[in-house]
């Protein structure tokens, strides 16, 4: 494939006339990616003296579904007129974008954007603001910051997980700032894999991220030589929407596969997008119970002599007695013991003991542990909805047994059982930071540090970087998220805790709209958007590619709507370190620094002035296969575990299960067990008959877009629910119905359905909560995150009740 240094460059500037045959000629050609479409004939030309010319502007959409989508906007007379994607060079490197990037302009020209500074004037999560200037909101803050630091310190200070925004210059700003002044209490892990990200490593070694191609496969991989593709927990058709993302490399995926006479198999409790229409493909599983699959499957292998001794005695620890680390000999404490029934709950983990557990007949458990035997290739993996349970550390771990157990793993056209890899090829850094302090909380520990931070220890609430934290959170930094409220958990909850002004005394939020999170600032900042100013970024999820799109602005940002680093920099000059932070460059020219930066170190990239004109740079990338290099040297490329190999029996669990306080209920264990979890099998009741999980939704990304009407009516906020539990409680298609959980109320539209399991229902993650929370308190936004309970996970401390909820429904 011709790589970019061919590339022709264009104008940035064509002619609106011409603009639908020119569009389409514009894709011809393989050698002429980031290119604009082209305007060379002499038509064009002709008309050029009479037409307005459109500029074009390239950028992308920033959200966090992770596609990094591209967009082409057409101005006129500064205004955007509308929006073109990715149209340059092959198709399969064309980050086309999804349905909610195609309406971003309805988001930059929303009646209902913020448009000035505001300080509070109600209670805190009223929603009441005033106007205010940008001087009296950057002294309030700079004021606020200095009370903070001079009171308690900079470990009062907390930057919120927020994912808004993804540019090299989009949440640094703050980040920068914040650490020239002292610090703040940084982050671990994150919403979307905080359970796999604590419970790989124990298994795989500890650089084993859920974010590159070491440990995992890429999609290209298994569409190059799988023959069999099971997949746990994973719709790349809703959650990698775009062109250049994993929807399109699965597609191919399918085709590859399916055309050598392989098959796929899609676990999931609902019958997801990505095999709708391929019901063949659908395993309906009850939420949950991954692992109770994953121990029978193993079960199965191991009593039809199907698992690969030579492969589990040389790459891996803790299978069977004989390779078990020293400390846990003598006690049958080996997976194998698990599985058998020999050791831990003395239950074997037949397929007859998962049936009533996962809801998947016995007879169907055997023929997939048979399929999975015997193909030469198989591809296993997980998306993160499995791992969003309160046992989601054991069933990442368990999941990644299959694999393991029949050594499919660093051969070609096997996965290691994590989600397909994205090439970690970043073109281009983000504006630089350096937090002076170490200490960070489990991301999801933000609330319980504002309500009781200086209890916290690594031991009883995992903080990383030191045995405990100093100080409550006393000030929020939440730049470009929801997570204040939304998209945290149990809403109500939360709402109490921060409206309780003693406990975190100040809150910025910078956004765009009016989200429930914003409704708790005490200074609310209007952003300018990316598209509203010189943006930058890498590429995102794509596995085929990797890219840099540079460009805009497309159009001023409206009203009083500024730059945040801009307003950071005036911040910092209220400390008199403005110089220091600018180091004398303006925002675009740290953007041409960055960009600068990156090019020399890559060495292929096009120049500061070519990447100007152009607007984006990419190039293909070669397909991976995960843990290849230690497969081929286990003793030249040991893993970065304690015993260099893959760890099914971990000591360090061990001791973590024996040392760390845990709630009451919670497990920690050394081998991949099932365990139920908090609101897991087992829990339901009269009261809340009905387990309860979540999904990431095609209408919206989290809450992000979660305002367009238009998108709403094309993937409606709907409860999925099956006809048998709808009959039941006299439920009909469109019915309003209410859904309650020990957590809260929401009210939803039903949709009943086949494709979801009996005694589950599914509600998509993101939708705007909409409760008056004086009164009544129920949601009729149906935000999934008013029915979460507030309970981190037994290891990870993470969001694990997000897809762990227990609930009843009723017609309203
Ligand atoms: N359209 C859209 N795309 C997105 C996002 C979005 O909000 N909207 N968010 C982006 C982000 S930040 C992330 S982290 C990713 C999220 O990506 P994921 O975490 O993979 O997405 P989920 O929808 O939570 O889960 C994937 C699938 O798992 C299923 N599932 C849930 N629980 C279980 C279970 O216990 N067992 C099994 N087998 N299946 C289960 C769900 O029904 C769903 O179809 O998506 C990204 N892409
Ligand atoms: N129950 C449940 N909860 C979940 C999940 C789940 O599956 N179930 N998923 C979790 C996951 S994986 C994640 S990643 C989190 C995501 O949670 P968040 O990171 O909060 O993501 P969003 O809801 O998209 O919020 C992003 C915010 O950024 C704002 N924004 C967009 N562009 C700009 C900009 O240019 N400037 C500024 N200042 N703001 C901007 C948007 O308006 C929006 O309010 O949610 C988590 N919460
Ligand atoms: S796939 Fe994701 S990044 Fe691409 S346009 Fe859609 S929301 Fe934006
Ligand atoms: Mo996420």
């Amino acid at each position: 494939m011709a790589l970019n240094e061919t590339a022709t460059l264009s104008r940035r500037t064509f002619v609106a006339s011409s603009l639908a045959g020119l569009a389409l000629t514009g894709v011809a050609g393989g050698a002429l990616y980031g290119c604009s479409p082209k305007n060379e004939g002499g038509a064009a030309k002709g008309a050029e003296s009479d037409a307005p010319a459109d500029q074009i502007s390239w950028s992308q959409c920033n959200v966090n579904c992770g596609g990094n989508c591209v967009f082409q906007w057409h101005s006129r007379d500064g205004k955007v007129v509308y929006m073109e994607s990715d149209n340059t060079g092959d198709e399969d490197l064309q980050a086309r974008a999804c349905l909610r990037g195609r309406s971003m302009r309805r988001w930059l020209n929303s009646p209902t954007r913020l448009m000035y500074p505001m300080k509070r004037v109600g209670k805190r999560g009223e929603g009441k603001f005033e106007q205010i200037g940008w001087d009296e909101a950057v002294s309030t803050i700079a004021d606020k910051l200095k009370h903070t630091i001079d009171t308690y310190g900079n470990d009062a200070i907390y930057v919120n997980y927020a994912t808004g925004m993804y540019s090299t210059t989009g949440k640094q700003p703050g980040l920068r700032l914040l650490s020239m002044l002292g610090g703040y209490i940084n982050q671990a892990y994150d919403y979307s894999t905080h359970m796999l990200q604590v419970a790989l490593p124990y298994l795989y070694g500890k650089t084993c991220s859920p974010y590159d191609n070491v440990y995992a496969s890429s999609f290209s991989e298994a569409a190059r030589t799988s023959d069999l593709v099971v997949m746990f927990g994973n719709s790349p058709a809703e959650t990698r929407m775009g062109g250049a993302n994993a929807v399109w490399d699965f597609a191919k995926v399918r085709e590859a596969v399916t055309s050598r006479g392989g098959k796929i198999v899609n676990i999931d409790y609902r019958m997801n997008e990505t095999c709708s229409g391929h019901p063949d493909e659908w395993l309906p599983i009850r939420p949950g119970t991954d692992a109770a699959l994953a121990s029978a499957i193993a079960h199965e292998w191991v009593v039809n002599d199907q698992v690969d001794k030579a492969f589990l005695d040389t790459y891996c620890v803790g299978y069977d007695e004989s390779t078990l680390p020293e400390s846990a000999k003598g006690g049958n404490k080996s997976y194998q013991d698990y599985l058998m029934g020999t050791g831990y709950d003395l239950v074997e983990k037949t397929p007859e003991w998962a049936a009533p557990i996962t809801q998947i007949p016995a007879e169907r458990i055997r023929t997939l542990a048979a399929d999975i035997a015997a193909a030469k290739a198989p591809f296993i993996c997980q998306g993160w909805g499995s791992q969003r349970h309160t046992n989601g550390e054991d069933t990442a771990r368990a999941i990644c047994m299959l694999p393991v157990l029949i050594g499919k793993i660093g051969l070609p056209g096997t996965n290691t059982g994590q989600r397909e890899a994205e090439p970690p090829t970043y073109l281009v850094g983000g504006l630089p930071f350096e937090n002076p302090i170490e200490t960070a909380i489990p991301v999801y520990q933000w609330a319980n540090a504002v309500d009781h931070g200086k209890q916290m220890t690594s031991t009883n609430a995992g903080i990383v970087g030191a045995d405990k934290l100093n100080n409550d959170f006393k000030f929020i930094w939440n730049y470009a998220g929801n997570c204040l409220t939304n998209q945290h958990g149990d809403i109500n909850m939360t709402h109490d805790l921060l409206a309780d002004e003693s406990k975190c005394e100040f809150i910025v939020v910078w956004d765009t709209v009016m989200t429930d999170s914003a409704k708790y600032a005490d200074i609310l900042l209007p952003d300018a958007m990316r598209s509203e100013q010189l943006n930058m970024q890498t590429q995102g999820y794509s596995e085929y590619y990797t890219a840099v799109v540079v460009g805009g602005p497309a159009q001023e940002a409206p009203g009083e709507c500024r730059s945040s680093y801009d307003v950071c920099a005036d911040i910092a000059d209220k400390f008199g370190k403005k110089d220091a932070f600018t180091e004398g460059r303006t925002h675009d020219e740290w953007v041409q620094y960055l960009y600068e930066q990156g090019a020399q170190a890559d060495g292929k990239m096009p120049s500061w002035s070519e990447i100007k004109e152009q607007g984006i740079y990419k190039r293909p990338v070669e397909p991976a296969i995960g843990l290849e290099d230690f497969r081929t040297d286990p003793v030249k490329n040991p893993l970065d575990t304690p015993s260099g190999k893959i760890e099914i029996y971990s000591e360090q669990l061990a001791e973590i299960a024996n040392t760390w306080e845990l709630e009451e209920g919670d497990t920690i264990n050394p081998i991949p067990m099932f365990t139920p979890g908090f609101q897991g099998y087992g829990t339901v009741n009269e009261e809340y008959p009905l387990y309860c999980a979540g999904f990431h939704h095609k209408s919206r990304t989290h809450s992000s877009f979660g305002f367009i009407p238009e998108l709403e009516q094309v993937a409606r906020q709907q409860l999925w629910i099956n006809p048998l539990d709808a009959e039941s409680r006299g439920i009909a298609q469109g019915d309003t119905v209410s859904v309650k959980s020990p957590a809260g109320e929401i009210r939803i539209e039903a949709k009943v359905t086949p494709r979801i399991v009996p005694g589950t229902i599914g509600i998509p993650q993101g939708a705007w909560h909409q409760a008056d929370m004086r009164g009544d308190r129920v949601d009729q936004g149906a935000c999934v995150n008013t029915l979460t309970t507030y309970r981190p996970s037994p290891l990870a401390k993470g969001n694990g009740t997000a897809h762990s909820i227990i609930a009843q429904v009723a017609k309203a």
